[in-house]
């Protein structure tokens, strides 16, 4: 299997486990699991450092996807997609609402960061082809959206996640959410702010700080040098389609 199928697969994987139903004790239940990182937690160095790689994913990512079963189960939900429901969490019962919004959120916002991250260098520097296009007619440049894109995320205050989103009506768009809340939850971001996720940053302390310590800025700038291009590109193509 070389490096690209690798990927790939594993991409896949991570996109299945929002909905599968094997493996994680805790989880088995609710039927779902939580992925393997798609590379070594030490790959992304020097940019992400491995023991926040490691913390992040094992223990905090870790920690939603236990709370999310607690609250499927006491909310009587089996298993089902974790999209669908925290797009929509009419279905869900008032006392648990919170929880599942929270914990649902995180666990779906982390499946896509990790796959949204790749070894410096595996791929291309920066958007390309039909995104590049987008990108530029959009923003003016790339360095015009990363620059909005790096606002977004510096200016979230506390915790939260800077987005890049393509809209119901195919627009790229900038956002930024607070918490585990992310672009697909109607009702919770405001309308304009709704779409699909193609990228984005997670701006919790617990992604940067052992490394960066309160340079919030500094972490993002490091952090554009992981960004797993080809993926956003495939998320920009599906969202379009
Ligand atoms: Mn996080």
């Amino acid at each position: 299997m070389n490096r690209r199928t690798f990927l790939t697969t594993a991409t896949t994987a991570a996109a299945a486990s929002l909905v599968t139903s094997t493996g994680h004790a805790a989880l088995a239940a609710i039927g779902m699991e939580q992925a393997p990182l798609p590379y070594a937690p030490e790959a992304l160095e020097p940019h992400i450092d491995a023991m926040t790689m490691g913390i992040h994913h094992g223990k905090h990512h870790v920690a939603y996807i236990t709370k999310l079963g607690d609250a499927l189960k006491a909310s009587n939900l089996g298993a089902g997609n974790v999209i669908d429901l925290i797009s929509d969490l009419s279905k869900v019962p008032a006392d648990q609402k919170m929880a599942i919004r929270n914990n649902g959120g995180g666990h779906v916002n982390h499946t896509w960061f990790w796959k949204w991250m790749a070894p410096a260098g595996s791929g291309p520097k920066g958007p390309e082809g039909k995104l590049g296009e987008a990108i530029q007619g959009t923003f003016g440049s790339i360095e015009d959206f990363k620059k909005l894109f790096a606002e977004a995320g510096t200016k979230r205050f506390g915790s939260g996640w800077a987005w890049l989103i393509v809209t119901a009506d195919g627009k790229l768009k900038v956002t930024s959410t607070p918490n585990q809340d992310n672009p697909l939850m109607a009702g919770i971001v405001e309308a304009g702010d709704l779409g699909t996720p193609i990228l984005g940053l997670d701006v919790w302390e617990h992604a940067y700080y052992l490394k960066y310590q309160n340079k919030r800025p500094d972490y993002i700038t490091a952090w554009w040098n992981v960004v797993n291009w080809d993926e956003v590109a495939r998320g920009y193509a599906a969202a379009k389609a």
